[in-house]
């Protein structure tokens, strides 16, 4: 989130989108009922109705995968309108830069794409600069090459008409929507956006975000209370797990893994640092070295040194372009390219697409070891339904682990706050928590290695590790450490103190950091500062309720992201009445500002979007695989041939892997007509690992149901509470029928498109529930992040023939 919980209830217009916030971000939710009390608009935009839907104003239904149309509608809207906040976009955003002459768009495809690797150049999509380097800019955004009118011309395309006859949105259910929001583009209304899977799990995905972007940006949304883009994170610590790196293509503190092409420090650095030669930019990165430096002094402590480039040649490198995620992986297993591995605290042959493929592709392992709270679709897929054990030649482990409430440690919540959450109970004798099993298997290798040796043993060998697993320590290695006596500024520090901050941390082995976002976090002066519980403010903090002294939250405990946003040039509040930061004449008041310049206007600031190379917001993005703006693409299993907006019907970078079990409906595929999305239910998480073992809860959502709705159920025969199949091109499901006003047809290109809505929290280890709704979705992915497309398969139902074993 730029945002945070607390912060949701300043806003005047809320739109969620791609989210059942109230059934599975109930804190938020609190927030946004706050808000709709004190006069806050409230739309859920869904393809079914549900109790977010029912506590909203209004439910707005769509057809699954057809967002950028609504956004890239509400763009136009606000642009032909005038509604955009003109002295933020002018001053704070990159609508005035002039883009180079290699940028153009034409049938649906920007310049410089190779159908062959299906990517494009993106150099092709360069700023002009001027002879020292600097974005040329054009502040009246006349120039037609300048970000402003080129985004003009791209959404003029995405008319009132075209947007409803692709989304199956009515053209009133739009309008209501485009005005509503669009109303929050003056200086003192704010609007905030709240999504979550409904918009990730796309091929289309991160330009669906990317479409908010924009959005925030023209209504200058983002920096100020109530604003922003709020992602609501899904597991527990989530935030934290990103944070620290559970993703294969970043290191902790979001900077690159490591590829075979930067084979030296240097030229990780050259590549990862980014240059601006615009002296109003803080180009913030420019700092990463520092950072870099400092995490591979955590991984390697002493051994490090400057001589052998603080090991960065210990690092493995991963292949460039390569795609290590699960798609991807799981595609590998299946192909007999992977021995053996761990899976701990997930159950992916229940929750990954194509579960069908995955459970061939892990009996391909010689080995794997498994850590769970309960047996699992994972840990005992060697025992599935039609499979013979004897043909399967894994050898498991299954360790028993801790639950979350059996051990202490910290979690980062949506909102970014690093909260201290203490052990309740003792794990039950055998249970270990991760660290105390991974804390000594590590061990154990370090001692073999050092005396069998190995192919660069000292990757493990000289690895900076514990004896024993002891959260704090880990805590406090994370905030991080001076390694020899040192000045900053005019403060003197030991080796062996905590860093105050990030501005500390230096790239010449000093200090060391185990994620540069964390320090400041555990300081000598405060200890642990996610242990904090003080609820005092400032009354001008207290009219936001930013709360600076409970928790802590990264970075440097600012609240509210790009808040220099939230300010004029001369660094008055837009909104006095709900002030994020004020400059007072001297200094900075209300949150952390980020960075302590002078207001822009003094001549000695610096642009609000620090994290930007050249300091501006980005309606013109050319760092995404697929394009600097948004464009309507369908999903990869579609209803329809065509859309409105172009020739090009899918994402032209979508991944996917192929095999004889990654199968694809064509296009408005007879044989699968109808729509399917799947999410959560209230009563279970995820998987359904943890929660089908609660018998309480597994009462309240006994088995696998489909929602549909009466017009189809009429269609097709089917009663509520029948038994169902349910068919893609790559299986089958038997669910039972749940025939419901909460799913509308929709009107698409004047036929009737209909949808019909799973749960995937049911497996087959839990008897008499049904199985893996992913048995049926399509292993393909968004380009950027190889999230599958989970929201939008293509299939069939069909009222079952027998009762089913779970009728
Ligand atoms: N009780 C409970 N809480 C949970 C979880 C749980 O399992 N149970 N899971 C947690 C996790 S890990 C996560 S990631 C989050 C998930 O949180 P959410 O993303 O809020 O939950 P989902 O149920 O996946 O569905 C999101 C909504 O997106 C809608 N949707 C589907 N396709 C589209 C589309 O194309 N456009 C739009 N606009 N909407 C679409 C769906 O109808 C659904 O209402 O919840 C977390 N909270
Ligand atoms: N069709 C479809 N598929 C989806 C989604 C969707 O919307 N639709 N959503 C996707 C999303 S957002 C997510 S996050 C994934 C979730 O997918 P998974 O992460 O695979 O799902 P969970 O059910 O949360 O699995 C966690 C497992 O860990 C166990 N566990 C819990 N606590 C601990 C612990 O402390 N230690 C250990 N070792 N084990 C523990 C639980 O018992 C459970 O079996 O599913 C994805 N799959
Ligand atoms: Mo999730």
């Amino acid at each position: 989130m730029t945002n945070h919980w607390i912060d949701i209830k300043n806003a005047d217009s809320i739109l969620i989108i791609g989210s059942n916030a109230a059934e599975h971000h109930p804190i938020s939710f609190k927030w946004v009922l706050d808000a709709k009390s004190r006069g806050a608009s409230v739309m859920h935009v869904d393809p079914k109705f549900s109790r977010t839907s029912a506590r909203s104003d209004f439910h707005v239904p769509i057809r699954s995968g057809t967002d950028i149309a609504f956004l890239g509608g509400m763009i136009n809207y606000i642009l032909e309108n005038d509604k955009y906040f003109k002295d933020y976009v002018v001053n704070y955003t990159n609508a005035g830069l002039i883009v180079g002459d290699g940028y153009e768009f034409k049938d649906g495809l920007f310049s410089g794409y190779d159908p062959k690797t299906r990517s494009y150049d993106r150099s092709k999509w360069d700023l002009a600069v001027d002879e020292n380097g600097v974005p040329r800019r054009d502040e009246t955004l006349q120039d037609p090459r300048c970000v402003f009118q080129l985004l003009k011309t791209h959404y003029s395309r995405y008319s009132l008409d075209k947007v409803s006859d692709i989304t199956g949105v009515s053209r009133d259910d739009l309008m209501r929507v485009y005005e509503t929001f669009a109303s929050t583009g003056t200086g003192t209304r704010a609007g905030t956006i709240l999504y979550a899977l409904g918009w990730t799990q796309h091929t289309v995905g991160v330009q669906n975000i990317r479409s908010a972007g924009i959005l925030q940006l023209l209504l200058g949304n983002i920096g100020i209370a109530g604003g922003g883009i709020n992602a609501l994170r899904g597991e527990p610590n989530v935030q934290g797990s990103t944070d620290h790196t559970l993703l294969y293509h970043i290191v902790p503190g979001y900077m690159a893994m490591p590829n075979a092409t930067w084979q030296t420090l240097d030229d990780y650095n050259k590549a990862n640092t980014p240059v601006s030669h615009n002296p109003e930019s803080a180009n913030w990165w420019q700092n990463k070295p520092k950072y870099f430096v400092s995490l591979l002094k955590a991984w390697y402590g002493d051994k490090a040194t400057k001589d052998n480039q603080f090991c960065y040649g210990l690092l493995p490198k991963i292949e460039k372009g390569e795609d290590y995620s699960y798609i991807f992986l799981f595609d590998r297993m299946y192909r007999g390219e992977i021995e053996g591995g761990f899976i701990i605290g997930l159950n992916p042959m229940q929750s990954m697409a194509n579960t069908n493929k995955t459970r061939k592709a892990l009996d391909k392992l010689d080995w794997l070891v498994t850590s769970e709270l309960h047996h699992s679709e994972t840990t005992d897929n060697w025992r599935r339904p039609g499979v013979d054990p004897k043909t399967v030649k894994t050898e498991v482990f299954l360790l028993p682990s801790a639950h979350r409430v059996e051990k202490e440690g910290s979690v980062t919540n949506s909102g970014r706050w690093m909260l201290w959450h203490y052990k309740a109970v003792d794990p039950p004798e055998g249970a270990r928590t991760f660290g105390e099993m991974f804390v000594p298997i590590v061990n154990i290798l370090k001692k073999k290695y050092e005396k069998e040796g190995g192919k660069l043993p000292e990757a493990i060998t000289w690895l900076d590790w514990p004896e024993k697993y002891v959260p704090e320590e880990v805590t406090k290695k994370i905030n991080g450490f001076f390694t020899m006596d040192v000045k900053v500024g005019d403060k003197q520090y030991k080796k062996g103190q905590l860093v105050p901050s990030f501005t500390a941390l230096a790239d010449d082995g000093s200090t060391m950091s185990l994620n540069w976002l964390y320090a400041g976090s555990f300081t000598e002066e405060d200890g642990n500062k996610s242990k904090r519980r003080d609820p005092s403010q400032t009354e001008m903090q207290a009219k936001i309720g930013l709360y600076p002294n409970w928790a802590w939250c990264w970075p440097v405990n600012r609240r509210i992201l790009y808040n220099r946003a939230s300010v004029d040039p001369q660094g008055k509040p837009w909104n006095p009445e709900k002030a994020v930061i004020e400059w007072n004449g001297e200094k900075w008041v209300g949150d952390v500002p980020d960075g302590g310049w002078a207001p822009l206007a003094s001549g000695k600031g610096k642009l609000p979007f620090i994290m930007h190379t050249h300091g501006y917001g980005q309606l013109y993005g050319p760092g995404r695989m697929e394009g600097p703006f948004s464009e309507h693409y369908e999903p990869v299993e579609t209803p329809v041939e065509n859309h409105p907006f172009s020739k090009q019907l899918h994402n032209p970078c979508y991944k996917s892997v192929s095999s004889d079990m990654d199968v694809l409906a064509k296009p408005a595929d007879p044989k699968f007509p109808y729509v399917l999305t799947t999410y959560n239910v209230t009563e279970h998480w995820c998987g359904g690992g943890e929660t089908r073992n609660v018998p309480n809860l597994l009462e309240a959502e006994p088995q696998l149901y489909v929602e549909m709705s009466h017009e189809l159920a009429r269609e097709k025969g089917i009663e509520n509470g029948d038994g169902v199949i349910i068919e893609s091109a790559r299986g089958k499901a038997e669910a039972i029928a749940m025939v419901t006003v909460r799913i509308k047809p929709f009107k698409v290109q004047g036929k009737t498109v209909h949808l019909v809505g799973m749960p995937f929290c049911f497996g087959w280890t839990t008897p008499k529930c049904g199985d893996s709704t992913n048995r049926l979705t399509a292993a393909v992915g968004d380009p950027n992040t190889t999230i599958p497309e989970y929201k939008a398969c293509c299939v069939n139902v069909r009222k079952a023939d027998a009762l089913t074993e779970i009728a």
